[in-house]
């Protein structure tokens, strides 16, 4: 009961109902939306947390923050948005058409900063709004909480274009999992958030009201901005800067004791090669595109390596349906599978590698989460039977 039409099951006709009965068996933030075109930016989205019965954390308040990238009524539809890509491709002059094929990806990818940790061309859709828990910055939502208390915050970027830097003013971020999966505490400034990654961070109030800003990466306008508002102050106002300090990185993350990954060597290793075609009207994995695909087969009780290899200057937030994989030499020793995670920022020209053991046989739909290049193509199946 994945969701995905044509793959798993048919998609639930207007008017109909469908239960969807799943197993939980990993606490954390999760979310869900529709795989049915660019439906994910209508808004049909959903944070889906798993509280754990045994929660090591200690914290006075938990609150989620889900980003979104919207433009739906206000300036166009995302079908729209969708068509005008298909036809016109991307913006000409960008550094994503560039022609890749003559280089070669590396480990630490190309074109990415400080200021531009995801490459200069993180999207080609334009959107008038950004929006907190579905509130835009004009009438921002509100964090409550007393001077001094500590939240969790569960971060979801369910935009569909549009990859954020997070952070809060005058607050450090202790973080403490990523897509879901515990980690060993980390104190950073700010995150980057690609589409469809989430993170769990501890915040300790202070006294007075703060900005809580995403701004959207290589993109104008406002950013995605919330308050946090503990004790008396003027609320602030939004602004779109970046805060500077240390950023985190996912090599930072060492994944807590509890799911790391056992050392093994990889029984089968699975290349996906990103590339894209025809001024980004199209976007390719292995050469194909969506849904004419060839199913990666492997078996069940494997350890399977997959190799995403990205020849194009856009990043690719690539997600994994069905399992959290393993960053290789992320949070561990080189070679060895670390940051647990199920969707990675690949950036332009990288080469990264992330394991995964076949433990839950299926048809998964394995792809980019940009949901214009899924539609676009970059998408395939992870194909197993018990
Ligand atoms: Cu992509």
């Amino acid at each position: 009961m994945d969701g995905v039409p044509d793959v798993t099951a048919p998609s639930v006709a207007p008017g109909t109902l469908f239960d969807y009965q799943f197993i939980a068996p990993d606490p954390g933030t999760y979310w869900f939306h529709p795989h049915v075109g660019v439906q994910l930016d209508t808004g049909l989205i959903g944070a889906l947390i798993v509280e754990d019965p045994n929660e090591p954390l200690r914290y006075d308040d938990d609150v989620t923050l889900v980003f979104d990238d919207w433009l739906d009524g206000v300036t166009s539809t995302p079908d729209q948005a969708l068509a005008n890509l298909s036809e016109n491709g991307m913006d000409m002059g960008s550094m994503g058409d560039m022609d890749m094929s003559s280089m070669e990806p590396t480990a630490e990818g190309m074109g990415v900063s400080r200021r531009q940790p995801l490459g200069e061309d993180t999207g080609d859709v334009t959107y008038p709004l950004h929006l907190v828990n579905g509130r835009p910055a004009a009438d921002p939502f509100v964090v409550k909480a007393r001077p001094g208390q500590r939240l969790r915050l569960r971060l979801i970027n369910a935009g569909s274009d549009t990859a954020y830097e997070f952070s809060v003013g005058g607050h450090q971020l202790s973080v403490v999992a990523s897509d879901g999966f515990p980690v060993e505490p980390v104190a950073v400034d700010s995150l980057v958030l690609g589409m469809g990654e989430r993170f769990d961070v501890l915040v300790e109030a202070g006294d007075g009201a703060f900005p809580v800003v995403a701004v959207p990466l290589g993109k104008p306008g406002e950013p995605a901005f919330a308050v946090l508002r503990a004790g008396s102050g003027e609320t602030p106002k939004p602004a779109r800067s970046q805060r500077g300090g240390r950023l985190l990185q996912y090599r930072d993350l060492v994944p807590e004791e509890s799911v790391r990954m056992s050392k093994r060597q990889p029984d089968r290793t699975l290349t996906m090669d990103l590339t894209m075609e025809d001024g980004g009207r199209a976007w390719l994995i292995n050469g194909k595109r969506f849904p004419d695909h060839e199913p990666l087969d492997l078996r069940p009780g494997e350890r399977v390596r997959l190799e995403f290899i990205n020849r194009t200057m856009m990043f690719h937030p690539m997600h994994v349906h069905g399992h959290t994989f393993g960053l290789v030499g992320y949070g561990a020793a080189p070679g060895v599978p670390g940051l647990r995670k199920d969707t990675v920022n690949v950036l332009p020209m990288q080469r990264l590698t992330a394991d995964f053991d076949a433990d839950n046989p299926g048809q998964w739909l394995t792809h980019c989460h940009n949901a214009y290049h899924g539609e676009l193509g970059m998408m395939t199946v992870l194909s197993y039977v018990r």
